[in-house]
Parts: C-alpha cells; structure tokens; sequence
C-alpha cells in the first residue's frame, strides 16, 4: 500500500514536470491524478496538527542575505508564523556572504538568544555541525533547508526536491537546449563547500556516466562563482576563454545563471554558449525569450520557507518529536512525512521541480498583483503529489 502511494506520488510529480514544462495544456491530467491522490491521501493514518498560538521564537539563517530566493523562504516562513500566530520572535538573519565562519557566529549568537529554532541553509556540511551540535545540546531545534549541515547538525532537513533527480533535470534541459546530438558543457556552482550543490553535481555527474541517453554530453570542467554575482560574472567568462568549443554553461545557483546568461549577453555570446541551470524565473524571464537560457528549473522558495517553518514549530512544541515516519499537516501544503535520508539522518521532501521555458515562464512572472491561476493550479497540485509520499 505504502508503496502504491510513493509510486502514484512518483507519477504525479513526472506528470507535473511535464505538466509545467509545456505550460497549460496538461489540466486535465493534473485534475485526474490530483483526485486520485487525494483519495490515496486520505486512506493513510492521521498527521499531527500545529495548536496555534504557542510561543515559538524562530530563526531563519540562509546561507547569505541579499539572495532574492532566500528572500522568498523568509516571505514564506513569515506567512506560516502569522498563519500559526506564534507569540515569538521570528528574525531572518545571515551573513552577508556565502561564507561559513560568519554563519557559525551567527549560530553560536542565536543559541546563546535561547531561540527555539534555527533553520539554517548551510554553507558547509560539515563545519557548522559543532556549533549546531552545541545548540542542539541547549534545547535549541534545527531545521535544515535548502543546503543540510550533515546529520548531527540538524533534527531533520526539508529538501527542496529529490537531490538525487537533479543530475537527470539537468541532462534532460542541456539534451533540450543543445540538441539530441549533446556537446560540450561546464558547471558554474556556488560556494565549493555547499551540501546542495555538491550533491547535485555528483548526481549530474552519476548520471552521464550510467545513462547511455546522456552519452554525447561531455562536462570539461566545474568552477565556482560562490553566489556572488560579480565572481561568478568572472568564471562565466573564464570559462568561455578557457574552453573555444564550450556549448552550456551549466549553473545550479540562482546567482550563477543569471551572471552567466547576462556575461553571454553582454558578450554578444548567446548564439554560441547557451545557458541553463537553477534560476528564479523574475531573473531569467529575458534571457529566456531572448535565447540566451532557453530552459532552466527551480522549485517554490517561498513554500520552502512556509514547510519549514510549520516543521520547527510542529518541534519546538513538541507536537512532533522529529521522528522516522511521523506524518504532519503543514497548513495550505498539507501532509508531510519524516523519513530516514540516505545519510542517515531525517528529512522531508517537498518537490517537484518546474521547468521553465518560452511557453510556460510568463505564467510564473505576473506582475504585482498576485500569482496566476496556473500557477496557484500548479502550486496546489504539487501539494497534492507531495501529501501521498
Ligand atoms: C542559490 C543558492 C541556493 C540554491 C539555489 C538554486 O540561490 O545557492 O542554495 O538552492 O541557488
């Protein structure tokens, strides 16, 4: 049965990704299988729900402030607060780079606070596990999010999407943008030292050595623009210099495609070395009409925020403990379930991942005045498709 569920859950997701890729006209589908799922959801045990009202002093620590993405996770994290009405101070703090040391600081100042959560996107799997541990060891609950500190670090990890589909969304959106005969390519990432992106670089890197699909796609390089506009502006170009027959650059950082679409368009380079990878669609939308980034992904910062948030304050009020199996309701996403990850430690996978191009991005950039209708259809499906896991 459990498995049945994870399988139509599997579906839904694949159909979504499809669904999204080719804009609106997959409606019906995602209709059809959201009913279906909603039976499947309700056939499983009960969740635990928050009691609104409760104290719950709350932090979320991205790897840096000034990213726009974590901007959204902190606009959806304030909508769950409010939503849960907690009494407790909720603060949105980080370093001003992607830097691990000032991270630790703040850690370290937050714990000595005695707040009840630390959300933390890490810049480093490992060095921010001490000062993690030491909070843990006071009380303190940590959620992780977008990049998890390894598993001493963390109570449980809310994960975007499935880490290890990266590798596969990529290959597909380079096989897309260069042609079923592939060709040459580079990786632009953030910090060398991110959990998120390293993991989805081996994952890349899996599979073009196991899937014979992939087998024209030659990777010659990985280099690292460490989220900052500016560096990353300089390796695009570096790479462009170091490879002549560079056709992608692949770069799985928000900050890193949209320096590197821009790099090529100021370069006049479009024509020749296109680009693709994990971008906010606000940042991308020209270069993707104008062909410089044809086809890019990325998932809901903003729902990223908001289940992290329910997750901390479903544990600081020791509604759940952050246990293997325990189910949850996170308010307007639904039911959520802790598993055991392949590290060893506890997750949550939220996902899917939606790919953008030229005929679904207008759809995720209406102006101010609220998201589209395909949008909020595709938001809801996609609770849908993440209640049944
Ligand atoms: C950047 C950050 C973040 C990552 C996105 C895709 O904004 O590195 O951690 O999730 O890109």
């Amino acid at each position: 049965m459990q498995k049945n569920l994870k399988i139509a859950a599997g579906l839904f997701a694949g159909l979504m990704l499809i669904a999204t890729a080719n804009g609106a006209q997959n409606t019906l589908a995602q209709s059809g299988t959201a009913a279906a799922t909603m039976a499947a959801t309700m056939a499983m045990g009960p969740a635990v729900t928050a009691k609104p009202g409760q104290n719950v002093s709350f932090t979320l620590l991205p790897k840096n402030v000034g990213n726009p993405v974590f901007a959204e996770a902190d606009s959806g994290a304030q909508e769950a607060a409010k939503e849960l009405g907690s009494t407790g101070k909720y603060q949105f703090v980080g370093p001003d780079k992607a830097d691990v040391q000032s991270q630790i600081e703040f850690i370290k100042s937050q714990t000595t606070q005695n707040v009840n959560v630390i959300a933390i996107s890490a810049n480093d799997a490992n060095a921010v596990v001490p000062a993690l541990k030491d909070a843990r060891s006071k009380g303190v609950k940590v959620v992780a999010w977008d990049s998890p500190p390894a598993p001493d670090g963390r109570d449980v990890f809310i994960e975007q999407v499935d880490f290890s589909t990266a590798g596969q969304v990529m290959a597909d959106m380079a096989l897309d943008v260069l042609g079923a005969n592939g060709g040459k390519f580079a990786v632009l990432s953030a910090t060398a030292d991110a959990a998120n992106q390293n993991a989805w670089i081996a994952s890349l890197k899996d599979t073009l050595k196991t899937n014979p699909k992939y087998a024209k796609l030659q990777l010659l390089d990985v280099v690292y623009g460490n989220d900052d506009p500016d560096k990353s502006y300089s390796e695009a170009q570096g790479l462009v210099d170091k490879y002549p027959d560079l056709q992608l650059i692949m770069a799985p950082t928000t900050v890193g495609i949209a320096a590197a679409a821009k790099a090529m368009q100021d370069g006049k380079m479009c024509d020749k070395v296109k680009v693709s990878g994990l971008g906010l669609p606000s940042d991308m939308v020209a270069y993707t009409k104008n062909g410089c980034a044809p086809e890019f992904a990325l998932w809901s910062f903003k729902n990223l925020g908001y289940l992290t948030y329910y997750t901390g304050y479903l544990l600081a009020t020791k509604a759940i403990k952050g246990a293997d199996g325990e189910a949850f309701m996170a308010g307007r996403m639904g039911r959520y379930t802790i598993q055991k990850a392949s590290d060893g430690g506890l997750f949550v996978l939220m996902g899917p991942f939606t790919v953008f191009n030229k005929a679904n991005i207008d759809q995720y950039v209406t102006p101010a005045g609220g998201a589209s209708a395909t949008m909020m259809a595709t938001m809801s499906a996609t609770m849908m498709a993440t209640a049944a896991k």
